[in-house]
């Protein structure tokens, strides 16, 4: 059973997975309209890796006889203006979600909830691959700069990849 403490950590945590599912689904939209189609399909599965989080969440809290709340959702304001703000926004988004993922760890440490903590170092381990996914793609952007036909490679790789076969890759795109 969940104390009340933990169950509202919870249930901000799948908040957040939520709208980070949102945020990316928009960031893919942009990528998509603009001519990224290999970015625009990255991000839609990325998006797609955050509702799965959501739903681990979800199903956590109710295996622990919890009550799972149903976001409502804010609507995604983006601001990105290229293709490497995309990359941007994803690295600083997933600090945010490390901060936050960090606190409801604290949380439940300081609840005596060793089950929740153990059940939440899957979601610990899964930011680390994520930021250092996010970084290593920043790295390579950095070293494309203004270089068309590199961008063309870059959006005809990374489609079809997802942060975690980039990370298990080696970071090839
Ligand atoms: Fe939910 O994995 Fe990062 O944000």
């Amino acid at each position: 059973m969940l104390s009340k403490k933990v169950e509202k950590a919870l249930n901000d945590q799948v908040k957040m997975e939520g709208n980070s599912s949102n945020y990316y689904l928009a960031l893919a939209c942009w990528a998509d309209s603009n001519g990224f189609s290999g970015v625009a399909d990255f991000m839609y599965q990325q998006s797609d890796e955050e509702r799965f989080h959501m739903l681990k969440l979800m199903k956590y809290v109710i295996e622990r006889d919890g009550e799972a709340v149903v976001p409502a959702y804010d609507k995604p304001s983006i601001s990105v203006k290229n293709a490497t703000e995309i990359f941007q926004d994803l690295y600083k988004h997933e600090v945010s979600v490390t901060q936050s993922i960090n606190k409801l760890v604290g949380i439940c440490l300081a609840e005596n909830d060793f089950t929740t903590h153990n059940f939440l170092q899957w979601y610990v381990s899964e930011q680390l691959e994520e930021e250092a996914t996010a970084k290593t793609i920043l790295d390579k952007i950095k070293l494309m700069g203004n270089d068309k036909s590199a961008w063309y490679h870059f959006d005809r790789d990374i489609a079809g990849l997802s942060v975690t076969s980039v990370a298990d890759s080696g970071a090839q795109v």
